[in-house]
Protein backbone atom coordinates (compact mmCIF):
# COMPACT_ATOMS: atom_id res chain seq x y z
CA UNK A 1 0.00 0.00 0.00
CA UNK A 2 2.71 2.30 0.92
CA UNK A 3 4.59 1.59 -2.29
CA UNK A 4 1.69 2.28 -4.53
CA UNK A 5 1.19 5.91 -2.64
CA UNK A 6 4.72 6.76 -3.15
CA UNK A 7 4.19 5.69 -6.81
CA UNK A 8 0.98 7.43 -7.07
CA UNK A 9 2.72 10.65 -5.72
CA UNK A 10 5.37 10.49 -8.32
CA UNK A 11 3.35 9.73 -11.07
CA UNK A 12 1.29 13.40 -10.15
CA UNK A 13 4.34 15.27 -9.77
CA UNK A 14 6.28 13.71 -12.82
CA UNK A 15 2.92 14.90 -14.73
CA UNK A 16 2.83 18.23 -13.25
CA UNK A 17 6.53 18.73 -14.05
CA UNK A 18 5.76 17.46 -17.79
CA UNK A 19 2.86 19.93 -17.68
CA UNK A 20 5.03 23.35 -16.23
CA UNK A 21 7.77 22.73 -19.09
CA UNK A 22 5.54 22.38 -22.30
CA UNK A 23 3.90 25.60 -21.43
CA UNK A 24 7.36 27.37 -20.98
CA UNK A 25 7.71 29.26 -24.17
CA UNK A 26 11.02 28.67 -26.48
CA UNK A 27 14.32 29.67 -26.08
CA UNK A 28 14.54 30.60 -29.19
CA UNK A 29 11.46 33.42 -28.79
CA UNK A 30 12.01 35.77 -26.69
CA UNK A 31 9.54 37.89 -25.09
CA UNK A 32 11.04 40.99 -26.02
CA UNK A 33 11.03 40.20 -29.68
CA UNK A 34 7.65 40.39 -31.14
CA UNK A 35 6.96 38.16 -34.63
CA UNK A 36 7.03 41.36 -37.23
CA UNK A 37 5.67 40.31 -41.15
CA UNK A 38 7.95 40.68 -43.85
CA UNK A 39 7.31 44.08 -45.57
CA UNK A 40 10.40 44.39 -47.78
CA UNK A 41 13.92 42.46 -48.34
CA UNK A 42 16.31 43.13 -51.75
CA UNK A 43 20.32 43.53 -52.19
CA UNK A 44 20.70 46.88 -52.68
CA UNK A 45 21.51 47.94 -56.55
CA UNK A 46 23.46 51.66 -57.92
CA UNK A 47 20.26 53.64 -59.30
CA UNK A 48 18.71 53.35 -62.33
CA UNK A 49 19.90 56.09 -64.78
CA UNK A 50 16.13 55.88 -65.56
CA UNK A 51 12.78 54.81 -65.45
CA UNK A 52 11.66 52.44 -62.15
CA UNK A 53 14.53 52.23 -59.65
CA UNK A 54 15.52 49.05 -57.88
CA UNK A 55 13.68 48.43 -54.60
CA UNK A 56 16.77 48.96 -52.86
CA UNK A 57 19.48 51.61 -53.18
CA UNK A 58 23.10 52.55 -51.82
CA UNK A 59 23.93 55.90 -53.22
CA UNK A 60 27.64 55.33 -51.26
CA UNK A 61 29.08 52.12 -52.32
CA UNK A 62 32.03 52.94 -50.02
CA UNK A 63 29.94 53.20 -47.14
CA UNK A 64 26.79 50.69 -48.24
CA UNK A 65 28.60 48.12 -50.68
CA UNK A 66 26.49 46.83 -53.92
CA UNK A 67 24.66 43.66 -53.02
CA UNK A 68 24.49 44.81 -49.14
CA UNK A 69 21.18 43.22 -47.99
CA UNK A 70 18.65 44.84 -46.06
CA UNK A 71 14.97 43.92 -44.51
CA UNK A 72 12.38 45.14 -42.69
CA UNK A 73 8.90 44.03 -41.46
CA UNK A 74 6.67 45.51 -39.09
CA UNK A 75 3.45 43.97 -36.49
CA UNK A 76 0.67 45.87 -35.13
CA UNK A 77 -0.61 44.56 -31.74
CA UNK A 78 -2.87 47.01 -29.24
CA UNK A 79 -2.44 50.27 -31.18
CA UNK A 80 1.46 49.78 -31.09
CA UNK A 81 3.57 49.24 -33.97
CA UNK A 82 6.74 47.39 -33.98
CA UNK A 83 9.91 48.38 -36.97
CA UNK A 84 12.26 46.11 -37.47
CA UNK A 85 15.37 46.51 -40.12
CA UNK A 86 17.95 43.63 -40.76
CA UNK A 87 21.13 44.55 -42.62
CA UNK A 88 24.28 42.84 -43.70
CA UNK A 89 27.02 42.95 -45.85
CA UNK A 90 27.66 46.77 -44.55
CA UNK A 91 30.80 47.38 -42.96
CA UNK A 92 32.46 46.13 -40.10
CA UNK A 93 31.39 47.84 -36.85
CA UNK A 94 30.40 50.77 -38.15
CA UNK A 95 27.71 52.90 -36.88
CA UNK A 96 24.64 53.90 -38.72
CA UNK A 97 21.50 56.02 -38.52
CA UNK A 98 17.81 54.57 -39.80
CA UNK A 99 14.59 55.90 -40.03
CA UNK A 100 11.01 55.17 -41.79
CA UNK A 101 10.62 58.56 -44.24
CA UNK A 102 7.39 58.93 -46.25
CA UNK A 103 8.00 58.70 -50.01
CA UNK A 104 9.63 55.50 -52.06
CA UNK A 105 12.84 55.58 -53.16
CA UNK A 106 13.83 57.58 -55.75
CA UNK A 107 17.31 57.88 -58.05
CA UNK A 108 18.51 60.99 -55.47
CA UNK A 109 19.17 60.10 -51.90
CA UNK A 110 16.23 63.14 -51.06
CA UNK A 111 13.87 61.28 -53.22
CA UNK A 112 12.36 59.47 -50.01
CA UNK A 113 11.33 62.93 -48.52
CA UNK A 114 11.15 63.51 -44.69
CA UNK A 115 10.59 61.36 -42.07
CA UNK A 116 7.57 59.62 -41.42
CA UNK A 117 5.83 61.54 -37.99
CA UNK A 118 2.58 60.33 -36.12
CA UNK A 119 2.07 64.20 -34.87
CA UNK A 120 3.68 66.22 -38.08
CA UNK A 121 5.82 68.93 -37.16
CA UNK A 122 4.21 72.44 -38.71
CA UNK A 123 7.87 73.32 -39.76
CA UNK A 124 10.08 71.64 -42.57
CA UNK A 125 12.93 70.75 -42.31
CA UNK A 126 11.47 69.09 -38.58
CA UNK A 127 14.83 69.41 -36.82
CA UNK A 128 12.95 70.09 -32.76
CA UNK A 129 12.80 67.71 -30.50
CA UNK A 130 9.28 67.70 -29.95
CA UNK A 131 8.39 66.37 -33.25
CA UNK A 132 11.89 64.87 -34.23
CA UNK A 133 11.93 62.38 -31.69
CA UNK A 134 12.13 58.19 -31.42
CA UNK A 135 8.25 58.11 -29.90
CA UNK A 136 6.94 60.40 -32.79
CA UNK A 137 9.29 59.00 -35.80
CA UNK A 138 10.44 55.35 -36.31
CA UNK A 139 14.32 56.09 -35.69
CA UNK A 140 16.41 52.46 -36.60
CA UNK A 141 19.78 53.41 -35.83
CA UNK A 142 22.64 50.25 -35.44
CA UNK A 143 25.99 49.04 -35.14
CA UNK A 144 27.24 46.64 -37.37
CA UNK A 145 29.03 43.57 -36.01
CA UNK A 146 32.19 41.62 -36.86
CA UNK A 147 31.23 40.87 -40.00
CA UNK A 148 28.83 43.77 -40.92
CA UNK A 149 25.14 42.96 -40.23
CA UNK A 150 22.90 43.90 -37.51
CA UNK A 151 19.19 44.04 -36.53
CA UNK A 152 16.85 47.32 -35.05
CA UNK A 153 13.81 47.01 -33.70
CA UNK A 154 11.46 50.72 -32.81
CA UNK A 155 8.60 49.84 -30.83
CA UNK A 156 5.93 52.97 -30.86
CA UNK A 157 2.23 53.63 -29.58
CA UNK A 158 0.62 54.54 -33.01
CA UNK A 159 -0.03 52.82 -36.20
CA UNK A 160 0.46 54.40 -39.64
CA UNK A 161 -1.33 55.97 -41.60
CA UNK A 162 -1.98 53.94 -45.06
CA UNK A 163 0.18 55.22 -47.87
CA UNK A 164 2.36 57.62 -45.92
CA UNK A 165 5.07 55.38 -44.74
CA UNK A 166 6.97 54.31 -47.56
CA UNK A 167 10.98 53.66 -47.17
CA UNK A 168 13.60 52.84 -44.33
CA UNK A 169 16.53 55.01 -45.64
CA UNK A 170 19.84 54.32 -44.05
CA UNK A 171 22.05 57.52 -43.14
CA UNK A 172 25.57 57.97 -42.02
CA UNK A 173 25.90 58.28 -38.48
CA UNK A 174 23.44 57.61 -35.47
CA UNK A 175 20.81 60.28 -34.91
CA UNK A 176 21.27 63.70 -32.82
CA UNK A 177 18.30 64.78 -30.45
CA UNK A 178 19.73 68.22 -29.96
CA UNK A 179 17.37 71.14 -31.21
CA UNK A 180 18.39 72.04 -34.37
CA UNK A 181 19.60 69.22 -35.21
CA UNK A 182 17.24 66.60 -33.85
CA UNK A 183 16.66 63.57 -36.23
CA UNK A 184 19.43 64.38 -38.45
CA UNK A 185 22.44 61.38 -39.09
CA UNK A 186 24.12 62.66 -41.90
CA UNK A 187 24.40 61.40 -45.50
CA UNK A 188 21.17 58.89 -46.91
CA UNK A 189 23.56 56.09 -48.12
CA UNK A 190 20.98 53.89 -49.04
CA UNK A 191 17.41 53.67 -49.14
CA UNK A 192 14.72 50.57 -48.90
CA UNK A 193 11.33 50.81 -50.45
CA UNK A 194 8.83 49.21 -47.90
CA UNK A 195 5.30 50.24 -48.17
CA UNK A 196 4.14 50.01 -44.28
CU1 LIG B 1 16.25 59.45 -42.12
Amino acid sequence: MRTTVATLAGAVLLAGGLAACSSEAPPSAPPSAPAVTPVAETDVAAPAASGDQPKGITYDVARIPLGAKLSTGSSVASGQTTVELEVSGLLPNTKYGSHVHTKPCGAKPADSGPHYQNTKDPVSPSVDPRFANAENEIWLDFTTDAQGAATARATVKWEFRKGEANAVVVHAAHTSTEHGKAGTAGDRLACLTATF
